[in-house]
């Protein structure tokens, strides 16, 4: 059976525009002592004002141990930046669930990426039975602005003379698109995955979609089925940019599974979202 998960979308962040499944603060009876996972909301990735730093925010909690604060861990690109334990005040939390009280916020700051661009901050948290199992909840993109460059200070001795103006090379364009379902058949025991995506730079190829589950690449694709939706939306871009994935499911639990679109010149891969899964 599978129940994906859902249940609030989040658009955007300092600009950007990327929407991926978020899990919402669930109370629930677990089956067992110890199976319930970490659960959890990333609320905010913000830019706080100095040009340094972006806020991650959110909520986190333990059914099992509704008293004992989870532990969160922060990701930029995939490479964990920060952990943090989540045991600050959150009345709203504790407004909404009683049994959890208040102690189950956490509010850091990280660095802004040298780089510029597009950055995927992600937030997951850590089951408190021990076993190290997490749970994500949710990814945000957050837009640098990259690090300037050092300015001259140096009088000009020698001005150059008749420089020539060499118009600079049009900036990459990462590959994009959407993770839209993820849904799954006890009959035939398989998950699919169905999105779009594309590369803009390169509008009429298809891009390579990788997919992964719990962070362990499990199948690829390209992209080119008929998606008249996304011709509607992106004329220059055209139809044949769908993905539909099909694989085995996955061991009973639950699982994490993203996709991803790789771009047709750098071959470097962007995250189109990650969705939730349980099987059993
Ligand atoms: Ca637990
Ligand atoms: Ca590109």
């Amino acid at each position: 059976m599978f129940t994906g998960s859902k249940l609030r979308r989040s658009t955007a962040v300092i600009g950007g525009a990327l929407a991926l499944a978020l899990v919402g603060l669930v109370p629930g009876t677990p089956a067992s002592a110890g199976s319930t996972p970490a659960t959890g909301r990333f609320d905010r990735l913000i830019g706080v004002g100095d040009g340094e730093t972006w806020g991650v925010s959110g909520s986190a909690v333990d059914l099992d141990t509704p008293t004992s604060p989870v532990t969160v861990t922060t990701t930029v690109d995939g490479v964990v930046i920060a952990t943090t334990v989540a045991s600050g005040v959150r009345d709203d939390v504790a407004a909404r669930y009683p049994s959890v009280g208040a102690a189950h916020g956490f509010d850091i700051a990280i660095k802004i990426p040298a780089a510029a661009g597009a950055h995927t901050v992600c937030v997951s948290g850590t089951n408190t039975d021990g076993s190290g199992a997490t749970s994500l909840f949710g990814c945000k993109i957050g837009h640098s602005a990259g690090v300037a460059a050092p300015t001259a200070t140096t009088t000009a001795t020698t001005p150059t003379t008749t420089a020539a103006t060499v118009p600079a090379a049009p900036a990459n364009r990462p590959a994009t698109g959407t993770f839209d379902r993820l849904f799954g058949s006890s009959v035939a025991h398989t998950w699919t995955m169905t999105g779009w995506a594309v590369d803009l730079d390169t509008p009429s190829t298809a891009v390579v979609v990788n997919v992964s589950v719990d962070g362990v690449f499990v199948n690829t694709m390209t992209a080119s089925e008929s998606r008249s939706d996304v011709a509607a939306r992106y004329p220059f871009v055209g139809a044949a940019h769908g993905y539909t994935i099909t694989m085995p499911m996955p061991a009973a639990g639950r699982h994490i599974v993203c996709v991803s679109a790789v771009d047709t010149s750098t071959k470097t891969g962007s995250l189109l979202g990650c969705r939730q899964g349980t099987s059993s």
